[in-house]
């Protein structure tokens, strides 16, 4: 690519689908670049497809046979002209062998260097180099086991509990909690056989538990001219099964120091593997002492990017594109600030009254919430099909006040106006996560869905019973109207019903 006779590419491949594929369409077109979009069958009449300036069949619905195709994209990307591709995340976007296959084609991808992916994606590797470059790790070993007796005396030392984890995983996968000696040989078995299944490959280490940590993860930027600037910290405690729920920025335990020191630990990782792009290092933090671990770091551009940007005001995929160019970073870390508050919420076409079972199918109904401070990013229209084939994340509504407060009230608005039809999705279960008081209040940890389970549980329980006390008074009255003394004792009885209820449900008897 030689950038002297061009000021920046003229074409870009993205390769990808869905809410990210239209997010990296919007950047080109407000970089005046034209765009190359790829489909699967499935996704003939797919919004990225209509947005894009051209776009290309690669293949069958399921991934391996379209979009994980990477001589496919490829070849699309050289007949079509395109000069770079952008892989978005998941799919390839973290695949070294097809970055190495992009580059050796002359063309450009739009991320860091297949090494760094290399380094990063053993989870092993990935904690080495966070030694060697004094990033506080969470204690555990630094080689994989070699037998269960092997992890009997190391969990001994480290002390329980622990957590068995894959060395070639992620996101949770082949990852077991182990609470005390008698758990651990199950465990053990259960975490190889996971990690074989997961990623053909069952090494797994063991890290010393920490209990209830907050999941706080520091986005990084670095260009090809050795520069590296953090843009700060999301909040993403709130997962469901691995799955992050709800992000947002600043963390509520946000303090100068805090970001301060996590932001230079995270582009001490970046230096050490000479990142180049968009990267995302994960720390697990205790929310008592306040101190930090290195758990991995992602080498590619993160579904929350948009909190991110809310707050900071850089658009991290025109950056992306503008460093696979040669540029330099647009910003310096004195520039940047965070002085708002924002908000994501992540919408699947799932069921939540059905254990969140995908609920493909066509939208019937899209009322997406607009006005001040609020950001859709969505890559559906009334009308569209949504796939099984694929993740069903169908957007992300992101918003943005000037505080934290301000950001929930908008998020409640926003999402009173959220209407869709057709399918399930998972939009009831976020509006009650936003109105729970651990939420509200900031107090977010990893266990944050399980206590909010619970809690939900035992209003349910209130609610129940008091309408069964009122119904039983209304009986026993015969109907008749009640005098305000009544009523008072009802109420008092429906509280004590309420409270024996929820003792019943304790202990599982209703
Ligand atoms: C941990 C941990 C506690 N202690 N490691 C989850 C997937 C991957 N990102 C790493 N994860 C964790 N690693 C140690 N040593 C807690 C998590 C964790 C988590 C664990 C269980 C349930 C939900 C979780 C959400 C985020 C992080």
């Amino acid at each position: 690519m030689d950038s002297d006779k061009n000021f920046m590419f003229k074409k870009i491949l993205i390769a990808n689908r869905g809410e990210i594929a239209c997010r990296v369409i919007r950047a080109c077109r407000d970089m005046n670049i034209l765009t190359v979009a790829v489909y699967s069958a499935a996704d003939r009449d797919a919004l990225h497809v209509r947005m894009a300036d051209e776009a290309y069949f690669i293949g069958a619905p399921p991934s391996n046979e379209s979009y994980l195709r990477g001589e496919k994209i490829i070849e699309v990307a050289k007949k079509s002209g395109a000069e770079a591709i952008h892989p978005g995340y998941g799919f390839l976007s973290e695949n070294a062998d097809f970055v190495r296959k992009v580059t050796a084609e002359n063309l450009v991808f739009i991320g860091p260097s297949p090494d760094a992916m290399d380094a990063m994606g053993g989870k092993i590797s990935a904690r080495k180099i966070a030694i060697e470059a004094n990033v506080p790790i969470v204690p555990g070993t630094t080689e994989p086991l070699e037998t269960y007796e092997e992890a009997q005396r190391i969990a001994a030392q480290v002390g329980y509990p622990i957590m068995l984890k894959a060395a070639a995983g992620g996101g949770g996968k082949g990852m077991r909690f182990v609470p005390s000696a008698e758990d651990l040989k199950s465990a053990y078995e259960n975490s190889k056989s996971e990690a074989l299944a997961s990623f053909s490959n069952d090494e797994v280490y063991i890290e010393k538990a920490v209990v209830r940590p907050r999941h706080i993860e520091i986005q990084v930027f670095s260009d090809k001219h050795g520069n590296h600037v953090h843009l700060g910290e999301r909040e993403c405690s709130i997962q469901r099964r691995h799955q992050k729920v709800v992000e947002e920025c600043p963390s509520p335990i946000n303090s100068k120091e805090l970001r301060a020191a996590m932001g230079m630990s995270a582009i001490k990782v970046a230096r050490a593997v000479n990142y180049v792009g968009a990267g995302t290092v994960e720390f697990l933090v205790s929310d008592e002492t306040r101190e930090f671990y290195f758990l991995e770091m992602n080498t590619r551009l993160q579904v929350e990017h948009p909190v991110t940007e809310l707050v900071t005001g850089i658009d991290l995929v025109r950056e992306q594109i503008r460093v696979a160019f040669g540029e330099k970073l647009s910003f310096t870390q004195d520039e940047i600030k965070w002085e708002t508050h924002a908000i994501e919420c992540r919408v699947y076409a799932e069921d939540p009254e059905n254990n969140f079972l995908p609920s493909p199918g066509k939208i019937t109904r899209l009322r997406v919430p607009q006005g001040n401070g609020v950001r859709d990013d969505g890559g559906v229209y009334e009308g569209a099909e949504v796939s099984i084939y694929y993740d069903p994340m169908i957007s992300k509504l992101a918003v943005f006040g000037k505080n934290r407060a301000e950001a929930i009230d908008r998020l409640r608005r926003a999402l009173r106006e959220y209407e869709v039809g057709g399918i399930k999705r998972t939009l009831p279960f976020i509006r009650e996560i936003v109105e729970d008081e651990e939420f509200i209040a900031g107090n977010l940890d990893t266990g944050f869905i399980t206590g909010f389970n619970e809690r939900r549980k035992a209003k349910k329980v209130d609610e129940t019973m008091r309408d069964l006390a009122i119904i039983a008074a209304a009986l026993a009255n015969g109907g008749k109207q009640k005098t305000l003394n009544e009523v008072n004792k009802t109420e008092q009885n429906a509280s004590r019903w309420a409270m024996a209820g929820r003792m019943a449900a304790h202990q599982n008897r209703i």
